[in-house]
C-alpha cells in the first residue's frame, strides 16, 4: 500500500527572473507547481512512498509536469492526459520585501484539471493509500472538481486516513458560498491544516486557533497555522480531547513563501506516518516548511530523515 495519495491539479510555474509587477518583469524561469503534487513530491523526498493522482494536458506542459513529479520519486501512473484541454500554468512575481505580497496570474480556466471528476479521475488509485491528501483548490476549479471531492471525502468504510488542506484562494473564488464548501469539506477530514489568517478571511473567524477548533470540531486533527509564530494542533475529538499542542516556527529568511504550506503539511504527514508524537511532527512541520521558504521555486528537498529526527529533538530553547 502506498503511504500517500495526493489528488489535485499540478501546473507548470513561471518564476520572475527579476523583482518587479507582472508588467515588468522580463522573463521568467519554468518550475513546477500545484500544491497537492507539492506534498507528494517533499513526501517521496522524504523517504515516503507517494502517488500523485491528476490531469494534465496532452502537450509538452503536461509531459514536463509529469516527468518533474515522477524525477522525485512520485508514483504518476495514474496521471491521466486531456486531448482537448490544456495542462494549467501560472506566473508569478516575487515578494515584495516589505509586505510580502506579490501577485499571480493564473492560465487555468478550462485546464485539463479542470475536468477531473469521477468519469476521468482512477478513483481506485485514489484511494488505495493509507493517507489520501486533497485540498480546497480542487473544490475552486469546477463543479465536477468539487463534487469528485464530496465523493472522495464520503466516509466509507476503509476509507484512507483524509487529510485535507484548506488552501482558500481568493483568485480562484468563483461563488460567494466557495468558502463555506471549504469549511462543509474540512468537516468531513479527519486531518485538516488550516491558516489562521485564512480561516478569518474566508470564514470570518477572528479568535484564534481556539475559536477555528470550536468552529472545526470534527476532524480528529486540526492543525491551525500561524506564519512566523508556529503552529497549533489540537488531537482528539471534544471534550475528553487533550489540550492544544504549540510549536513555535524557525526564524528563517524568506525568500519567497509559495510551497511553505505544502511543505509543513508534508512533515506533518510524514511524522504522523511514523507515528511520531504531535510535537515533534509540528517540528517535523516547521523543518520542511524552513526549507521552502528559503527557497525561490515551491519545492525544496527536505533534511534527511536521521538529520531531520536529530534538529527536532533539539530542546525547546532552539526551536523558541
Ligand atoms: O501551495 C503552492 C501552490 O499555491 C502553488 O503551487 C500553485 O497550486 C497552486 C495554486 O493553485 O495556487
Amino acid at each position: 500500500v502506498v503511504d500517500v495519495v495526493a489528488l489535485g491539479e499540478s501546473m507548470v510555474t513561471f518564476l520572475p527572473t527579476r523583482p518587479g509587477r507582472l508588467a515588468d518583469v522580463p522573463s521568467f524561469d519554468r518550475a513546477i507547481g500545484g500544491a497537492e503534487s507539492n506534498v507528494a513530491c517533499v513526501l517521496a523526498a522524504a523517504g515516503h512512498s507517494a502517488r500523485w493522482v491528476g490531469r494534465v494536458g496532452a502537450d509538452g506542459f503536461g509531459d514536463h509536469l509529469v516527468e518533474r513529479i515522477a524525477g522525485y520519486g512520485v508514483d504518476v501512473s495514474s496521471v491521466s492526459r486531456d486531448p482537448a484541454r490544456p495542462t494549467g500554468v501560472y506566473f508569478r512575481t516575487a515578494a515584495d520585501r516589505g509586505t510580502g505580497a506579490h501577485e499571480v496570474a493564473y492560465y487555468r480556466a478550462g485546464s485539463a484539471a479542470s475536468a477531473m471528476s469521477a468519469a476521468t479521475v482512477d478513483l481506485t488509485a485514489a484511494r488505495a493509500g493509507r493517507v489520501l491528501h486533497l485540498s480546497g483548490i480542487t473544490a475552486a476549479l469546477s463543479e465536477d472538481c468539487r463534487a469528485l471531492l464530496y465523493s472522495l471525502t464520503a466516509r466509507r468504510p476503509g476509507r484512507p486516513l483524509l487529510s485535507f488542506d484548506v488552501n482558500d484562494r481568493p483568485a480562484l473564488r468563483s461563488t460567494p458560498e466557495g468558502p463555506l464548501a471549504l469549511l462543509d469539506l474540512a468537516r468531513r477530514a479527519d486531518i485538516v491544516f488550516v491558516g489562521e489568517d485564512e480561516a478569518e478571511e474566508a470564514w470570518g473567524i477572528t479568535g484564534g486557533p481556539e475559536a477555528i477548533r470550536a468552529a472545526l470540531p470534527e476532524p480528529g486533527l486540526l492543525v491551525v497555522k500561524q506564519g512566523e509564530k508556529g503552529a497549533t494542533a489540537f488531537g482528539g475529538r471534544r471534550p475528553t480531547a487533550p489540550p492544544a499542542t504549540f510549536e513555535p516556527a524557525l526564524h528563517v529568511d524568506v525568500v519567497a513563501a509559495t510551497g511553505a504550506g505544502d511543505a509543513f503539511a508534508a512533515g506533518f504527514l510524514s511524522g504522523t506516518l511514523r507515528g511520531l508524537p504531535l510535537t515533534s511532527r509540528l517540528r517535523l512541520g516547521h523543518l520542511f516548511a524552513a526549507a521552502a521558504l528559503t527557497t525561490p521555486g515551491d519545492l525544496a528537498t527536505p533534511p534527511a530523515r536521521d538529520h531531520a529526527d536529530r534538529l527536532i529533538a533539539l530542546d525547546g530553547t532552539a526551536w523558541g
